[in-house]
């Protein structure tokens, strides 16, 4: 937007005398404060799960679940390398817990998502409510709630973490605890936060007392089934295909205040036109096979490969066969400060 000012030695001499006094000249770092359009140091990126699965099984020969406390390996974006973080706010990870083992019980300010990616029927638990992950099963964990998880089936379980670490800490923001037991006691029966909020009714006197969804699974069978069932209707959108996102069922909004989780069904040999938008987003594929133009760069993805969208990159996907996505993104925070925009015809990615 700003010309770069010229640089004199006068004017140097002057920069220098202003540092000590803890005083900058605006001119020389306005054009890179203010840019034309979003400058991130988020890249396109892509982790193919059959080269990462073998690395988190090697992890889970080095520690345990128990002394990692979260036996993870963070998915860094390779433009913020060291950073933990996947977008520039947002964190994600894939999380290995095997047979026997136990995750112990803590809370943090921070909001996480989990997206079940294999294995069956190991649980974590929510503010003493068990739920077990099913693969598609999309989770959360919101801020300041007791979570702990636990495995005990015969097979490893491997889901994908999506928190806010990166925004909770732009906002200082953080707090965390550690539980006094390593496992929650358990006050409800498997199922009962679906049963209450999740099938299209309300106990009669419940009144939401935060933002968050009172639904805490969101088990793969039925995002599956509606989108099964929508596909008759043949409604493609042209940059999405038939895109729906998950809500919280008591206000209509975002499951959690800083994640939007989506799912979406391309066609068989379906291209969406280029789209972009300022909430970079992270995308695993569930089913099918199918090709991402993300900017300059091209994915292959198969099932359980994560990629990601930097904010205001054209992404164009092209499915091999009928194929299925999960994605999420910080789309509520930044439409909660009316900055979130989106371009339907963004020149060809
Ligand atoms: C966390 O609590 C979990 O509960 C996973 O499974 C990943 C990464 C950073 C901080 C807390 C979990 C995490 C995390």
């Amino acid at each position: 937007m700003h010309a770069a000012a010229t640089s004199t030695p006068e004017r140097q001499a002057f920069y220098d005398r202003l540092a000590p006094n803890n005083l900058a000249p605006l001119w020389e770092v306005l054009g890179a404060l203010i840019t034309r359009e979003p400058q991130s140091p988020c890249i396109p990126a892509f982790w193919r799960y059959g080269d990462v699965r073998p690395q988190l099984m090697e992890a889970g020969r080095l520690i345990t679940a128990r002394e990692a406390e979260r036996r993870v390996l963070i998915l860094e974006n390779p433009g913020m390398p060291g950073k933990s973080c996947i977008t520039h706010t947002l964190y994600a990870g894939l999380q290995l817990i095997l047979p026997g083992e136990v995750a112990p019980a803590h809370r943090h300010s921070q909001s996480a998502l989990r997206f079940v990616i294999e294995g069956n029927g190991a649980f974590t638990a929510v503010d003493g409510e068990r739920t077990l992950m099913r693969p598609g099963d999309f989770i959360i964990t919101p801020s300041w709630t007791w979570h702990d998880h636990g495995n005990e089936t015969e097979e490893p379980m491997v889901w994908l973490d999506g928190l806010d670490i990166p925004l909770v800490g732009f906002l200082d923001a953080s707090f965390a605890e550690p539980g006094n037991a390593e496992q929650q006691m358990e006050t409800k029966p498997v199922g009962d936060s679906l049963a209450r909020y999740g099938m299209g009714l309300m106990p009669v006197d419940w009144k939401p007392a935060t933002p968050t969804s009172p639904v805490f699974n969101y088990p793969y069978d039925r995002s599956r089934e509606a989108l099964e069932t929508l596909k008759r209707a043949d409604d493609w959108d042209p940059c999405h295909g038939l895109k729906l996102r998950y809500v919280n069922p008591a206000t209509g909004g975002s499951p959690m205040p800083t994640i939007q989780p989506f799912m979406q069904l391309l066609p068989a040999g379906f291209r969406t036109e280029s789209y972009r938008s300022t909430d970079a987003t992270i995308y695993v594929a569930v089913e099918g096979s199918g090709t991402s133009r993300i900017g300059d760069a091209s994915f292959h993805w198969q099932p359980h490969d994560v990629f990601v969208v930097p904010s205001w990159c054209p992404v164009r996907h092209e499915a091999g066969p009928e194929s299925v996505l999960f994605s999420f993104s910080d789309r509520p925070v930044q439409q909660a400060l009316g900055l979130w925009r989106e371009d339907r015809q963004a020149r060809a990615a």
